[in-house]
């Protein structure tokens, strides 16, 4: 009875991956995830991306310089200043020079950083009109979201195999199928949601941001954006996407039993695209299955 339920899903399955063959073809590619073994950064997807991780390797090459100068100073000290080799210490307790110098460079280093990274920051803090403006919700467990200017939503984004969609949070031969009918393959599972934030390539993107019960934090790394959703609040943050995919996040702050489980899923597309998915989106039809707003949409689980 197991084995013929699981032979007929994978045959769907196949018959799926046949009927939307032309849809998958056109579908965004995946930019936006963690890789196995990864321990870089995501491309970097936003100007602000682009800022944060220039920054971040210009400081790894300021800190390992001055972990091998330590390191040396360290070595030079044992070996030539230990008592055998320097029975008879000198008893001098100052050198001026060395102490200005000491002092100067350390603070010239923390001031050629801070004149890259307060820029940086100002940027990501300096919120812009938005060309699309979204309120983003966060709820135990799922992320809402609502554009007021175009009237869309606010709508829910569950996790794909997640406990709103019938799932337990574990991969399933069920939660597999799911997966691939929504354009997606089981490298992500967990990162996958049912419905996603859809925004225009390039345009500037203002997101309101809110909790519904407790502390969540939505982020988009490949973005370079993190931000607290705090009941009662409503914080600013703002992304303009530099290409088009898929990218994930997923809530970051601890939230309760299901905070693993409530993924970010946003897809940037061309503005063509995006046109016909508000379209589309006001008349309640949320996924968007394709960049080619031609294409025969592939229907994902409903969320409600
Ligand atoms: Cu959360």
């Amino acid at each position: 009875m197991r084995a013929t339920t699981t032979l007929k899903a994978m045959a769907a399955a196949g018959l799926m991956a046949l009927i939307s063959g032309q849809a998958m073809a056109q579908a965004l590619e995946i930019v936006g995830q963690p890789k196995p073994e990864g321990i870089g950064f995501q491309p970097a997807s936003s100007s602000l991306a682009v800022d944060q991780q220039w920054l971040d390797h210009v400081i790894l090459y300021i800190i390992t310089a001055i972990v091998v100068l330590v390191m040396v100073l360290l070595l030079i000290v044992i070996l030539r200043f230990n008592s055998r080799a320097n029975p008879n210490p000198r008893t001098f307790t100052h050198n001026t020079p060395l102490e200005v110098a000491w002092t100067l460079i350390p603070i010239l280093i923390l001031i050629f950083i801070g004149s890259f990274s307060l820029p940086a920051l100002k940027d990501q803090q300096t919120f812009p009109k938005g060309d699309v403006v979204i309120k983003v919700t966060g709820n135990q467990w799922f992320w809402s979201y609502e554009y007021p200017d175009e009237g869309i939503g606010p709508f829910d984004s569950y996790m794909i195999g997640g406990l709103n969609l019938g799932g337990d949070g574990r991969l399933t031969a069920e939660v597999e199928q799911q997966l691939v009918e929504a354009g997606y393959s089981k490298d992500q599972f967990l990162l996958a949601t049912d419905t996603a934030m859809v925004v225009p390539v390039g345009a500037k993107v203002l997101l309101q941001i809110t909790g519904a019960d407790v502390i969540h934090a939505w982020t988009i790394p490949a973005f370079a954006v993190k931000q607290d959703a705090v009941p009662g609040r409503i914080a600013h943050a703002w992304f303009a996407a530099d290409r088009e995919g898929i990218f994930f996040g997923q809530c970051s702050e601890l939230c309760g039993k299901d905070h693993a489980y409530m993924p970010i899923t946003v897809k940037v597309v061309s503005p063509e695209a995006y046109a016909a998915w508000v379209e589309q989106a006001k008349a309640g039809n949320l996924v968007l299955a394709a960049t080619d707003a031609a294409a025969t949409p592939v229907q994902v689980a409903a969320n409600n």
